[in-house]
């Protein structure tokens, strides 16, 4: 493990085992890459990204707390929330005896005014031939804290329009991209046909997703997690996104595990909630 002066001249992890290789970004604790040996990248990153400080990275792994969206009360408040922003610190870097880098990542004592007064912030981030994220809040302080959380996973695919996902058949969700308006999915796997921004806020099923022309299956198995969003911004709202390459669209997908709307989470003084995501690719062949 080295620790590199990154792009934008912000400081980044880099990894290399004989199992996978990966970065991270300190700030937002965000994992930018990561590749099982032998396979291509399983996160997508935009080539028009920025790397400012303060700014959104866009692609990898955005760190969604203490809200998702828009912020209910205020609609000038950062989207997804400040800590995708935020320096974190390194805590922990270890490996175990399988290989397995792990390393933990700390944001504590954030005195922000949006900010869940005294919530602390641990993200342990497994680095082996799969990749395993926990994100976990602890209440510090003396009342009880009320949020929306989320591993915003950008999962690289080769072509979206040749994708399927499995695992949110007849699932209730909100269709963001029709007014919020609440839907309940079809029985067939999920084909994204242009825009597509959903939130499934009560499943907490596996989800896979199969991408014929990569030959391959990527798996996000979650616990801790009462929703799972779909979001890809097709062509129109793609170009209209100064971060994302015009053609890029087509080269990723969100499928993300979190708490959100409905699902928000409370915890009580002294107390946790953990949220964990596994994903791991495997071939497969659709002939
Ligand atoms: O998770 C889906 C979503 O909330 C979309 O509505 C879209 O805005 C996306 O996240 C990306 O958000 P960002 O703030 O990173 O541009």
């Amino acid at each position: 493990m080295r620790l590199t002066v990154g792009r934008g001249d912000l400081p980044r992890l880099e990894v290399e085992t004989p199992l996978a290789r990966a970065e991270v970004y300190l700030q937002g604790a965000h994992v930018t890459g990561y590749a099982p040996r032998d396979s291509a990248p399983l996160l997508f990153l935009s080539r028009a990204s920025r790397f400012v400080a303060g700014a959104p990275i866009r692609g990898g792994v955005p760190l969604v707390f203490p809200w998702f969206g828009r912020k209910a009360d205020d609609a000038t408040a950062p989207l997804h929330g400040p800590a995708r922003c935020l320096p974190w610190r390194l805590g922990d870097a270890t490996v175990d005896p399988a290989g397995v880098v792990a390393l933990t990542f700390l944001l504590t004592d954030v005195l922000a005014a949006e900010w869940p007064p005294g919530a602390a912030l641990r993200y342990r981030v497994g680095i082996g031939s799969t990749l395993a994220l926990a994100l976990e809040v602890e209440n510090r302080g003396p009342a009880p804290i009320r949020f929306e959380d989320a591993l915003h996973t950008y999962l690289a695919v080769d072509d979206i329009e040749r994708i399927r996902v499995t695992g949110l058949e007849d699932a209730s969700f909100v269709d963001e991209t029709e007014g919020f308006a609440r839907k309940r999915a079809g029985a067939e796997p999920l084909v994204l046909r242009g825009e597509t921004d959903r939130v499934y806020d009560d499943t907490r099923a596996t989800c896979v997703v199969w991408d014929p022309s990569a030959r391959r299956r990527v798996e996000i198995a979650k616990t801790g997690s009462e929703a799972t969003v779909v979001w890809n911004p097709g062509l129109a709202r793609a170009r209209a996104l100064p971060d994302l390459g015009d053609d890029e669209w087509r080269e990723f997908v969100c499928v993300e595990s979190g708490n959100v709307g409905r699902g928000a989470v409370t915890v009580a003084p002294g107390a946790r909630h953990r949220l964990s995501v596994r994903i791991q690719s495997e071939p497969w062949d659709s002939a």
